[in-house]
């Protein structure tokens, strides 16, 4: 994806021992240019980058599996000559491991959400997007093979 805006692929990454989250910005040719490193909370297991706020630019989410877990979110600020900026991140503690995560709009209201597959109880989390970053949280729903265990028992 061109997280910059300058028309060339970019890379984004989860740097889990650092707490940080990676960019390898795109050359157009050959190999990658510049490595950028932005923080981010505890472990960064997985990232991902989507325009939470509707401002044109890509905000990154993470998702932090170590305790206290949580998902960061860092919106994107303009940037100087083709490079990236984001606001310092903001960590919404979310219980459960959230090891990986995807966004989509799941309650229909046209502002992104944040869906996320926990490593503690083999559950997903959903956070809903406020417009300006994520806030209020679905309950926790059961994975589909929790679901079909329980069948089996009744
Ligand atoms: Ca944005
Ligand atoms: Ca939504």
């Amino acid at each position: 994806m061109d997280l910059n805006g300058d028309g060339k692929l970019d890379a984004l990454f989860a740097r889990s021992n650092f707490g940080q989250v990676g960019v390898w910005l795109g050359s157009g040719v050959g190999p990658y240019g510049a490595k950028l490193s932005f923080p981010s909370a505890g472990s960064s297991r997985a990232v991902v980058a989507g325009d939470l706020n509707g401002d044109g630019r890509l905000d990154l989410v993470v998702a932090s599996d170590q305790v206290p877990s949580a998902i960061s979110v860092l919106l994107g600020m303009p940037g100087v000559h083709g490079s990236l900026a984001f606001a310092p991140h903001v960590d919404t503690p979310l219980a459960g491991g959230p090891a990986d995560l995807a966004l989509g709009d799941f309650d229909n209201d046209g502002k992104l959400d944040v869906v996320t597959a926990n490593t503690v109880g083999q559950s997903m989390s959903f956070l809903l997007g406020n417009g300006a970053g994520v806030s209020a949280r679905l309950p926790r729903r059961r994975s589909p093979t929790h679901r079909r265990r329980s069948a089996w028992r009744t």
